[in-house]
């Protein structure tokens, strides 16, 4: 496997280099920002300062935050920089409840993002003599453009087969001798399962990496998906209001997702207080585009938990990692006072034979106490006959949750694919008490 990096100017520069770097693209994009978006404007208004104000990095806190709400509030446009005519393509995000976010790239924009993403491809292993198939769903979600930009940019072949269709992903995969997968890693364990039920041996097939993002997953599931498809599985991580995949991704250490740090200025902040973190500690992370020109996104709440690590990397690459993300700030849920978070619970599904880590948190209110119910996907085999072998499975599953959780939980077994799915990614939480 090749351990070239794409672009070792930026990606090996020392932090010093860095930080002049990303001083004077914040300056620029804050002034341009300034100057273009009213949201901005004001905001800066509101709390007395101007772009002027900002002479270090370390005066970034003085910024205000942007959230999803603001994008919703000036939906479509409002949060473009650029007038419509220099916009070239339009994305929005995937969320599934009220209006979507709408983004907006130039043709420069473009050309950032395919490099971005040619970074960590590469990082990943992939080179010109990869075969990538994509099996994002191409439309809206950022992941297939991104990854297809990314794959021609470095020169492999690649097959747009979008998502679905399992059985055609698989046969393509044997005809055209992939070697590289693009998708979600809930999906990657999707067509494993088929390869398994169809009786193929992964030995015939030509694949040699994975490149997996757009919704969290365990180590567990890592090695899982590793062994049944004899890959090498890598994490990649981005959204939409940011630029689509292309944010950070995992090189062959597999120990962190390297930032593009030239692009995106990351901080960690205190969820709860907004109060910015000293590095190395677990909080939200919060991200500023520095060379973006349609979409700028000035200190941008992603939501995602994770932790960032600037120690050298053996890789040879200088950019800061970040954490698989232990998940979302919206998603973690408070039950009975304890802290959960939906990856938890997949860590013990991994583990369990028959079932799958396709889950979804069901929390509702019962009097004035919180109820956990649990619905798990699991293999058909496991729907036993007797009702006594699916008993004992069932309080087996709910004993190794609650010893993890801390918190009683109830189990429902539910069938394969019934829970429902956007984008590949699926939906973990429903909390029925906000509902
Ligand atoms: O999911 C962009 C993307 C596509 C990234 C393909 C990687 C691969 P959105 O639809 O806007 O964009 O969703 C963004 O998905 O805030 C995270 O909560 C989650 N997410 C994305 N990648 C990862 C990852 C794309 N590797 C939201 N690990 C983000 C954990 C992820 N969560």
């Amino acid at each position: 496997m090749s351990t070239n990096i794409w672009d070792p100017q930026h990606e090996c520069m020392s932090r010093e280099e860095l930080e002049q770097l990303q001083l004077e693209r914040l300056q620029a994009t804050l002034n341009r920002a300034y100057k273009n978006v009213t949201c901005y404007r004001n905001k800066f208004n509101e709390l007395g300062i101007v772009p002027e104000d900002v002479a270090s990095l370390s005066d970034l806190s003085k910024l205000p935050f942007t959230t999803k709400e603001d994008l919703r509030v000036n939906y479509p446009y409002g949060m473009f920089a650029v007038p419509l005519r220099e916009v070239v393509r339009i994305h929005s995000s995937s969320g599934t409840t009220g209006k979507p976010t709408v983004v907006g790239y130039t043709k420069n924009d473009l050309k950032t993002w395919s490099h971005m993403v040619a970074r960590f491809m590469t990082a990943a292993g992939v080179t010109h003599d990869d075969v990538v198939q994509i099996a994002f769903g191409y439309g809206m979600f950022t992941g297939a453009f991104g990854l297809h930009y990314g794959s021609e940019t470095i020169g492999a072949a690649v097959i747009p087969m979008s998502g679905g269709n399992t059985e055609k992903q698989i046969m393509i995969m044997q005809d055209y001798k992939t070697t590289a997968l693009v998708c979600t890693p809930s999906y990657a364990t999707t067509i494993a399962d088929r390869i398994e039920r169809l009786g193929i041996d992964p030995r015939t097939l030509s694949l040699k990496v994975g490149l997996f993002g757009g919704e969290p997953w365990s180590e567990s599931m890592r090695k899982d998906i590793e062994a049944r498809l004899l890959i090498s599985a890598t994490d990649n991580y981005g959204l939409s209001e940011i630029i689509g995949p292309g944010v950070a991704g995992e090189c062959q250490h597999k120990c962190g997702m390297h930032i593009s740090e030239d692009a995106f200025l990351a901080e960690i902040i205190d969820p709860e207080t907004c109060e910015t973190l000293p590095p190395g500690s677990v909080g939200e992370l919060v991200l500023t585009t520095l060379s973006k020109e349609a979409f700028p996104m000035i200190r941008y709440r992603t939501r995602d938990i994770t932790s960032l690590d600037q120690a050298a990397c053996e890789c040879g690459r200088t950019l800061a990692r970040m954490k698989k993300t232990m998940g979302r700030s919206d998603d973690m849920l408070i039950i009975k006072g304890v802290n959960v978070f939906p990856s938890q619970i997949e860590e013990v599904l991994v583990a369990i034979e028959g079932c799958k880590p396709h889950y979804q948190l069901v929390v509702d209110r019962k009097g004035s106490l919180d109820v956990l119910e649990i619905c798990i996907e699991v293999t058909e085999n496991i729907f036993f006959d007797e009702m006594k072998k699916q008993r004992a499975f069932l309080e087996m599953v709910e004993h190794k949750i609650d010893s993890v959780l801390g918190v009683g939980v109830t189990v429902k077994l539910v069938e394969p694919n019934s829970i429902p799915r956007h984008e590949g990614k699926a939906d973990r939480v429903v909390d029925k008490r906000v509902l």
